[in-house]
């Protein structure tokens, strides 16, 4: 059972306008394109969110950032312990920090997480150029420490906190699709960054493939796909925050899903899917809600949707 959970909060990242989100996203037929190739699909709604913006000397935001967190934890946890596939519609991508971290709970630390994104979101407070908490939710999940004194740490502290007592592994995460990397991040890129420079001479088969080899090796037993929407090129998806041109084309993130699909269906995986992200979507800046309809396509190949059927 896929249960979809929608988190519009959009208070942390470059623009607002992602809390429309998950309406667009549903809107886009996500829903009913899953029950068309035979998932059972359970809507859970929308976490309650708190859209007044917060002031303080801490991180921008961060007290309804922090009420968010913890609601869609709670929410991704309650779905996990029901046993089912948790599918979280955002929002920006600060939100995974609740569901990756609600899975590691769970599961343990033996989960690999693959962030399909143009960023790598591995920033911390005393880095960030911009203070935007969305560009730091990987290193939040790996329990960095935030590099800074003063109310930037007390909160950074208070999230690690919200976040509970297992961490992410960096070697157990996955890039895929990055192409605007600050060069404080590229140190902390623990785990197997592909870039588009490397799809580009390698090709998408081969990268998929190295990806889902990795975690094999490394013998993880459970993976998050958390899937940024600017991760596609913004000709194809412009209705995103932080758009960077030269990203993945939609036949290229077709294929990437397809076998992403048929590698995590093979009996002979030893890991599965428990989980997804699908964030960054916003209709502000969208025309004709196609962002969300690309978006959906791709989840729904990533779910098992081929041409032939
Ligand atoms: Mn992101």
């Amino acid at each position: 059972m896929i249960e979809v959970i929608g988190a519009p909060f959009d208070l942390c990242g470059m623009r607002l306008g992602s809390r429309l989100g998950p309406a667009a996203i549903r809107l886009a037929g996500l829903l009913e394109e899953l029950e068309k190739i035979d998932h059972e699909v359970w809507d859970a709604g929308d976490i309650p969110v708190e859209l007044r913006p917060s002031t303080g000397d801490g991180l921008r935001n961060f007290e309804p950032l922090l009420q968010a967190v913890k609601d869609l934890r709670e929410a991704t946890l309650t779905a996990l312990q029901r046993e089912h596939l948790p599918l979280i519609l955002g929002g920006e991508h600060t939100l995974a920090v609740a569901s990756v971290s609600a899975a590691l709970e769970h599961y343990g630390d033996d989960l690999g997480v693959l962030w399909i994104d143009a960023h790598a979101d591995i920033n911390t407070p005393g880095v960030s150029e911009t203070g935007n908490i969305h560009g730091m939710p990987i290193a939040a999940l790996c329990g960095e420490p935030s590099g800074i004194e003063g109310g930037k740490d007390r909160d950074w502290r208070h999230l690690l906190e919200a976040l509970g007592p297992v961490r992410l592994r960096p070697d157990h995460v996955a890039w895929y699709g990055l192409r605007d990397v600050d060069r404080s991040e590229v140190p902390r890129l623990k785990g197997l960054p592909i870039t588009m420079h490397d799809i580009d001479r390698k090709g998408i088969e081969n990268t998929v493939n190295m990806v889902v080899d990795r975690y094999i090796e490394l013998g993880i037993k459970h993976l998050w796909i958390s899937f940024d929407i600017d991760a596609l090129d913004p000709v194809l998806a412009p209705g995103t925050g932080t758009a960077v041109r030269g990203g993945l084309t939609f036949r290229e993130s077709q294929l990437v899903a397809e076998i992403l699909h048929e590698r995590l269906s093979a009996p002979s995986c030893p890991f599965r899917l428990v989980g997804v992200d699908f964030v960054e979507t916003n209709p502000i800046h969208d025309q004709n809600n196609q962002t969300a309809t690309v978006g959906t396509e791709w989840i729904a190949s990533l779910f098992g949707k081929t041409i032939l059927g």
